[in-house]
């Protein structure tokens, strides 16, 4: 049994559909971002690091989203291609959503984490929505119409979360043709569904 401490909305979404994808026993741990949760003694207890997601097993907590993401295709068996292309294809998407396409997001409302002056951060804001749309259209150059391997995987989900801000930071997916089929996909999936009501 797992225990999954999410916030609503965030990266988080992508742990939670896994689990709900693979049908493994989890329970739910929310934290508040408006109440500070995450910055909680009880919650760095859990993650230093205070963030989400935070996966936690009887061997131990896992951070971090592609971590999260493979240990549960792996102890399900399920969400990984075999073939080791495939599997390196699906790390590699894994690395770029975590790397680069959250920070660029993460660069409209948490510029304090890299600079102090209030310029600074309206100056990174102001640049998210380039710096999203421009990983949108090489992740449009790299899908091929359908899922990033040949099979749905962790790295749709990965992604899926990530498109799901696009909105938010004044990126329209429909000028990706390609990476808006594949949110609708996602979107279609009863799991995908399950986690989005409870995310609001
Ligand atoms: N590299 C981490 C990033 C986790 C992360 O930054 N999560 C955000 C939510 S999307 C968070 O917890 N932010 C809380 C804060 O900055 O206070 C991952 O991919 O899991």
């Amino acid at each position: 049994m797992f225990t999954l401490f999410a916030a609503k909305g965030t990266v988080a979404v992508a742990a939670h559909i896994a689990l709900e994808e693979t049908g493994l026993p989890y329970t739910l741990n929310w934290i508040s971002f408006a109440d500070g949760d995450q910055r909680k003694p009880e919650y760095l207890a859990i993650n230093p690091k205070g963030r989400v997601p935070a996966l936690v097993t009887d061997e131990g907590v896992i951070t971090e989203t592609p971590a999260i993401l493979e240990f549960i295709a792996e102890a399900a068996g399920q969400l990984m291609p075999k073939d080791p292309f495939a599997r390196a294809k699906t790390r590699e998407m894994l690395s770029y959503c975590a790397s680069t396409f959250h920070v660029n997001h993460a660069h409209k409302l948490r510029g304090s984490r890299w600079a102090d002056l209030e310029a600074s951060h309206a100056d990174m804001t102001a640049k998210s929505t380039q710096t999203m749309a421009d990983s949108c259209a090489y992740i449009e150059d790299q899908l091929t119409g359908g899922w990033v391997t040949e099979a749905y995987s962790i790295a749709d989900i990965h992604l899926y979360t990530i498109c799901r801000w696009l909105k938010g930071d004044g990126v329209d997916i429909a000028e990706f043709p390609k990476l808006n089929f594949h949110f609708s996909q996602m979107q279609a999936r009863p799991a995908v569904a399950r986690v989005s009501d409870a995310h609001g």
